[in-house]
């Protein structure tokens, strides 16, 4: 199904006339502040989340699996989907794929597909992680019990690099320009394998990769510290990460997935560390209480989300730093809300951060820091992270057609009950 905008108009005016006022009183305060709303509405509207194909059905909890119905049951429902979340949202123009479970059969027709409803697709991901032995699509059946590149036979390794490069040729039929790796790889018990040589075993299969790919697409290796049954994983951490990265090549980048670390770590150094060596490729956004929880993005940490967008937006406002784009992605699972209105309360929640953060008078941080005025610093940030700019939020996709209360607007138009309607209640979408 598709949301047409006399649809989302019809949606968006029982919010109009609040929404004038809200915009009003706010463009005030932040112009008795030295900002331009204007300014601040582009670079918002500006900002463009990739969803990925995995998340748009429901994920498993404890107790089971329990789709929401009318879930994609193909990949084309997928992209469907994909088209529905950025009518409304405007926040979303491409889809992050995932091999094996959504193979382009026909790419020409799923690109149109995308093109139609406005979309593109971002970075392909490869999967090592669902043992390949008795997987139609690897010819080869070898198990990954241990392992996939960082495997201590040469066979195995082998197959999963055929496996990735299988991922770069479906990528480029579409027009993706970057290959995520993530690897489960790893040990289950102390002693099992040698760290060294598994790191460099999957060192040497990613340069094998990465020799392969187009010139002008780039690698992203992506840390994850743990897996259940863990005793170590290969790529634990953001300094393995980099460490792989500049090995690899230039075009190698690591990307930060949220829920990616150890309980406390200061992902916002991390940021600043890689934006730092011109290393970062991205983010996987997500939110998590205590690991991998894959939560709606913000819903737990926001101040921790917004510190991150204080360390981007130092980038991403034209400073002396030197690091390629960013890939921005939603990496979550939905186990208990409908994905479709879970995505939507990430993308605010990610524009939100990066809004607050476009607030701040970065002169006037850099001095408070150059004085060694702790108190004055905090001021500045919590000012900016105090400030609701969600009218902003809604202005900006507002102008681009979409609603202004997308979560909302979703359930007054009914989409959910729509898409049950067309595909029914018992359809299941590929992925974990
Ligand atoms: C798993 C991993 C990781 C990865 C995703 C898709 O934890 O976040 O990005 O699969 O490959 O959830
Ligand atoms: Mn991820
Ligand atoms: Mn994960």
């Amino acid at each position: 199904m598709r949301l047409n905008s006399a649809e989302i108009e019809k949606a968006n005016q029982v919010h109009s006339a609040a929404h004038r006022r809200d915009v009003e009183v706010l463009s005030e305060q932040l112009a008795r502040r030295g900002l331009d709303p204007e300014k601040l509405i582009a670079k918002i509207g500006a900002f463009q989340v990739a969803v990925p194909s995995w998340a748009l059905g429901t994920g498993g909890t404890r107790f089971g699996r329990f789709p929401i119905g009318g879930e994609p049951g193909s990949l084309d429902q997928k992209i469907e989907d994909a088209g529905l979340l950025r009518a409304l949202s405007r926040q979303t123009a491409s889809i992050s794929l995932h091999i094996p479970w959504d193979i382009p059969r026909d790419a020409k027709a799923t690109r149109e597909l995308a093109a139609g409803l406005g979309l593109k697709f971002d970075a392909v991901n490869s999967n090592t992680f669902q043992d390949a032995k008795n997987h139609s699509n690897m010819p080869r059946g070898l198990s990954y019990k241990f392992g996939s590149l960082c495997h201590s036979d040469a066979q195995v390794r082998r197959q999963a690099v055929e496996h990735n490069l299988e991922v770069v040729r479906y990528g480029v039929e579409l027009g993706s320009e970057a290959i995520t790796v993530w690897l489960a790889d790893g040990t289950n018990y102390p002693g099992q394998a040698n760290f060294r040589r598994q790191f460099e075993r999957v060192r040497d299969s990613l340069k094998e990769i990465y020799k392969a790919l187009p010139p002008h697409w780039a690698m992203f290796t992506e840390h994850k510290p743990y897996e259940p049954n863990f005793y170590s994983s290969v790529v634990s951490d953001w300094g393995s990460s980099l460490l792989l990265a500049r090995a690899t090549g230039e075009r190698c980048r690591c990307l930060v997935d949220l829920g990616h670390h150890l309980p406390n770590t200061n992902i916002e150094q991390i940021v600043s560390r890689l934006l730092m060596e011109g290393r970062l490729a991205g983010f996987h956004f997500n939110d998590s209480k205590y690991s991998d929880d894959d939560l709606t993005t913000g819903c737990i940490k926001s101040y921790q989300l917004f510190l991150i967008f204080v360390e981007l937006v130092e980038f991403l406002e034209g400073g002396s730093i030197k690091n390629p784009p960013l890939a921005w992605m939603i990496d979550a699972s939905h186990n208990t809300k409908d994905p479709l209105e879970d995505l939507v309360q990430s993308l605010e929640a990610i524009a939100l951060a990066y809004g607050q953060a476009l607030l701040l008078p970065r002169r006037e941080l850099e001095e408070a820091q150059d004085h060694n005025d702790p108190a004055w610093a905090q001021e500045i940030l919590q000012n900016a992270y105090r400030t609701d700019v969600r009218p902003l939020l809604a202005e900006a996709r507002l102008r681009q057609g979409g609603a202004i209360y997308p979560v909302e607007a979703y359930r007054r138009l009914g989409v959910r009950e729509r898409l049950v309607k067309e595909r029914g209640s018992g359809t299941v979408a590929t992925g974990l």
